[in-house]
């Protein structure tokens, strides 16, 4: 059976078992996950490292291939599992998604990231707030691109939902989630329509709820 180490609350983890549940794969029955990463350990454990050096999580074991970094291991579950045709699978829909994937790694992410570990990890006496306040700034100005391109279509890659959208979702929950928390911490966040109306859209259309609802367990 397919093996998954990762912590439901991890937000990359949360990618892999929101895509998993898109495919109908279940826990249980299709995979077996095991609590990995934080206060849950095995993630620096020498079995582990030689499974994934960065002891990171999630990863996964599909039949001996080993596969970690969350974004391709959804790419390899759809081009695998995606039998029902589930997301679309025309080349301008695909590279579509592709673009918003990479986008959400190396351009959203190392924003939202400093914020969000900042103030929920590290200890209040420690935390850098300048930089909090600059990171999710920062971030805030990058939605509003994602927000411009959202006018245009119902989901990131275009009328259809596809894994760019679930990357992005998680991030833009996480944006929320922050402001609401900490709003003297963040500062201003902006309210992009079409994004709100898109993430309305998740929310009813996807199986979004089942693995992010609760996200307060963030912190
Ligand atoms: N680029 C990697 C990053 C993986 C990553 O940073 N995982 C975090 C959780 S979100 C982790 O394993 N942190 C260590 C821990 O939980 O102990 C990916 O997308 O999978």
């Amino acid at each position: 059976m397919m093996r998954l180490w990762g912590r439901k609350s991890s937000i990359n983890v949360q990618k892999v078992l929101w895509c998993l549940d898109e495919l109908s794969l279940k826990e249980s029955r299709d995979f077996e996950r095991i609590d990995a990463g934080l206060h849950f350990g095995i993630n620096r454990s020498p079995e582990f490292l030689e499974l994934n050096p960065n002891g990171l999580v999630p990863t996964l074991d599909d039949e001996g291939l080993i596969l970690w970094e969350s974004n391709t291991v959804m790419r390899y579950l759809v081009r695998k599992y995606d039998s029902q045709e589930k997301f679309p699978k025309d080349i301008a829909s695909q590279y579509s998604s592709e673009k918003w994937l990479d986008w959400q790694l190396g351009t959203v992410w190392p924003s939202l990231r400093g914020p969000f570990l900042g103030l929920t990890r590290v200890p209040e006496n420690e935390r850098n707030y300048a930089s909090i306040l600059k990171g999710y700034q920062d971030s805030d100005a990058l939605f509003g691109l994602l927000d411009k391109s959202l006018a245009k279509t119902d989901f990131c890659s275009g009328n259809q939902f596809h894994i760019g959208d679930i990357a992005l979702a998680l991030c833009v929950n996480r944006w929320i989630l922050l402001n609401e928390t900490f709003p003297e911490k963040t500062g201003y966040r902006s309210n992009y329509k079409n994004i709100d109306r898109w993430f309305k859209r998740i929310h009813q259309e996807t199986q979004f709820s089942n693995i992010a609802e609760n996200q307060l367990n963030i912190i």
